[in-house]
């Protein structure tokens, strides 16, 4: 049995959700939040970060490993490139999306306006937002938007570059994050379809109700 360990809300485990639907695989989901991770996850999670994945006997952390792996044991449909330049830019974009906008929408936005108040009864910073908002997010935004020239990332398929990077944007609107499409129109018109491929607007639909409505 495989068995998918991490909590709605996080773009990690929504990632890994995903590939797994996508593929049609059958598995278990549990939820575990790792605020703290106890001394058992970290067994399959060294670091204690979610997602965690078990397949019987096998235990990995990580969700671009847990990817990676599930690409290998499940080949159908390929959710990475053949092309070795295309691959490669498939995993910079996972990269991209995973250092590069996470610690921004799911740091200083996600985190800081929802799961700081709701779960660690931490004040919202108003200041720490709006510097994502105004000043960190700007930029990489137009860099996405220079970056699409079809209807994929990379490879011209649907691949884990376009899961990864996607996957932020659904915290981004969660966090109250509103798009310009003036100014973003290749890049909001993208998203808009990567969301909503039948998978992913499933896995969306679960977690609006957590988290699509008030804003605290
Ligand atoms: N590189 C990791 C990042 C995972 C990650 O940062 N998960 C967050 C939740 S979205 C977490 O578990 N944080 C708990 C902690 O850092 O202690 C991945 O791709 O799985």
């Amino acid at each position: 049995m495989l068995k998918l360990l991490g909590a709605y809300g996080s773009p990690f485990v929504r990632k890994v959700k995903v590939v797994l639907d996508e593929k049609g695989l059958k598995y278990e989901h549990e939820q575990v939040v790792p605020f703290p991770a106890t001394p058992e996850f970290r067994k399959v999670s060294p670091l204690g970060k979610i997602p965690a994945f078990v397949d019987g006997d096998k235990a990995l952390a990580d969700s671009s490993i847990i990817c990676a792996y599930l690409e290998k044991t499940h080949p159908s449909p390929a959710l990475y490139p053949s092309d070795p330049y295309e691959y490669a830019r498939a995993l910079w974009f996972e990269e991209y999306g995973d250092s590069g906008l996470a610690p921004i929408i799911g740091g200083k936005m996600f985190f800081n306006r929802i799961i700081g108040p709701r779960i660690m009864k931490k004040p919202f910073d108003d200041a720490l937002y709006q510097q994502a908002v105004e000043k960190d997010l700007p930029p990489m935004f137009d860099y996405l938007e220079n970056q699409i020239a079809g209807d994929y990332l990379a490879g011209g398929m649907f691949s884990i570059a376009d899961l990864a990077i996607a996957t932020q944007f659904v915290n981004y609107r969660f966090a109250g994050g509103a798009l310009d499409a003036s100014r973003w129109p290749k890049l909001t018109a993208y998203l808009e379809r990567t969301h909503a491929r039948p998978k992913f607007a499933a896995a969306i639909a679960i977690e609006e109700k957590i988290f699509g409505g008030r804003r605290d």
